[in-house]
């Protein structure tokens, strides 16, 4: 949690967008002009409307990061009930990059979740283009470049603070005190007087309990609200198969491997995987480590494809996430995160063994000099493997 971003406990104003915070030459004038974060949306999205030609002014594209997790899916959702039912538009969610992780399957399917790929859409065939839970400028998103975009949700810290005012985008939210987009969303929802149907309700509701594990980090008054409030109005049988679905055969061969390669510096679980099968691996492992008693924070990375892909985590009391994500890659790659989360990748020349090693022993001799005096006595400095 961000105090000086946290939303107003007063419900009918929302919080500060960040792009406040980095223009206090302005002065204290309220966001959006004034007007609530959902009327500003609703008078960008008509003259979006207005101004496109007019077989496809009521057609509007709702994008995402790449693997989309279950807050970007509930974001898209989130959305795409409030420009269908509260502006009679009609919409396409494209989402780019496979989804992996078990849960997130299970919330596509059992949500009957309808995405359109992303290389399969015209962003110019559509009045303009909506992006949640990322911004422009991380390494995880693609921004179609023959659209226009009109809107950011997102909570994660900005790369740059001032990348996304450079950009001209109409309709700009970033709370960085929020646990979720979805929760976000479901604010938009609400002040438009937009009912919630089950699936929009069961789709918001993981992307909450997501990203705030529950509401047990990162989350603020208008999370819980929004968690309570479409639990309530969820399918409850539907819910319970996505928290818990079958899992493939391919995730114990990836826990394996994990648990063969993780090592312990003190307060630090050190887990660099190599090459991976699934990328959904390294944040999966993440946050399995630590769960580990004594572990303040992991490192977990593997490369796919051609980028190396990074996780961090860190527990209540060691602090946030971020600012460590941004010591250990030094400069090289792209990052973002909230609270205790963070995520980074980093473009590798190729995907040869000796290469990932060299961006491995990087990584690890970065987070070594981070925990620095903090490592216990008597700990090795290859660390101890937890397999011991
Ligand atoms: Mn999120």
């Amino acid at each position: 949690m961000e105090p000086s971003t946290r939303p107003s406990p007063d419900r009918t104003r929302a919080a500060r967008p960040v792009l406040q915070a980095v223009e206090p030459a302005e002065g204290p004038k309220e966001p959006f002009d004034g007007l609530l974060p959902y009327e500003h949306l609703r008078k960008v999205i008509e003259q979006a409307s207005a101004e496109a030609a007019p077989e496809l002014a009521q057609r509007f594209l709702v994008i995402t990061h790449r693997g989309p997790d279950p807050d970007a899916l509930g974001a898209c959702e989130g959305l795409r009930r409030l420009l269908t039912e509260g502006h009679g538009k009609e919409v396409v969610v494209a989402t780019l990059g496979e989804i992996h992780r078990a849960e997130n399957l299970a919330m596509v399917q059992h949500l009957e979740l309808d995405l359109t790929p992303y290389e399969s859409v015209d962003a110019s065939q559509f009045a303009g283009v909506l992006l949640v839970d990322s911004q422009p400028e991380f390494g995880h998103t693609t921004v179609p470049e023959n659209g226009r975009l009109l809107a950011v949700f997102d909570h994660h810290v900005p790369p740059k603070s001032e990348a996304v005012a450079e950009r001209c985008i109409p309709h700009v939210d970033v709370r960085l005190g929020q646990g979720a987009t979805a929760s976000i969303l479901y604010e938009y929802l609400r002040d438009a007087g937009v009912t919630l149907d089950e699936k929009t309700a069961g789709a918001l509701f993981c992307g909450i309990r997501y990203d705030t594990a529950d509401l047990s980090r990162n989350s603020g008054p208008l999370d819980e609200e929004a968690y309570h409030t479409t639990f309530q109005q969820a399918d409850r049988v539907v819910i319970a198969k996505i928290n818990n679905p079958p899992l493939p055969r391919h995730y114990y061969v990836g826990l394996s491997h994990a648990l063969s390669q993780a090592r312990q510096h003190g307060p630090l679980i050190l887990a660099l995987l190599g090459k991976v099968e699934n990328p959904e691996t390294v944040a999966e492992m993440a946050d399995f480590f630590l769960r580990m008693k004594g572990c303040s924070w992991v490192l977990a990375g593997g490369c796919f494809g051609e980028d190396y892909i990074l996780s961090l985590r860190t527990d209540y009391s060691f602090g946030k996430a971020h600012p460590l994500m941004r010591r250990v890659l030094d400069g090289k790659g792209s990052f973002g995160g909230h609270g205790h989360i963070a995520g980074g990748r980093i473009s590798l020349k190729d995907a040869k063994e000796s290469t990932i090693r060299s961006v491995e022993r990087e990584l690890r001799a970065a987070a070594l000099e981070v925990i620095g005096a903090e490592a216990e006595d008597g700990i090795p400095p290859e660390g101890r493997l937890l397999t011991e």
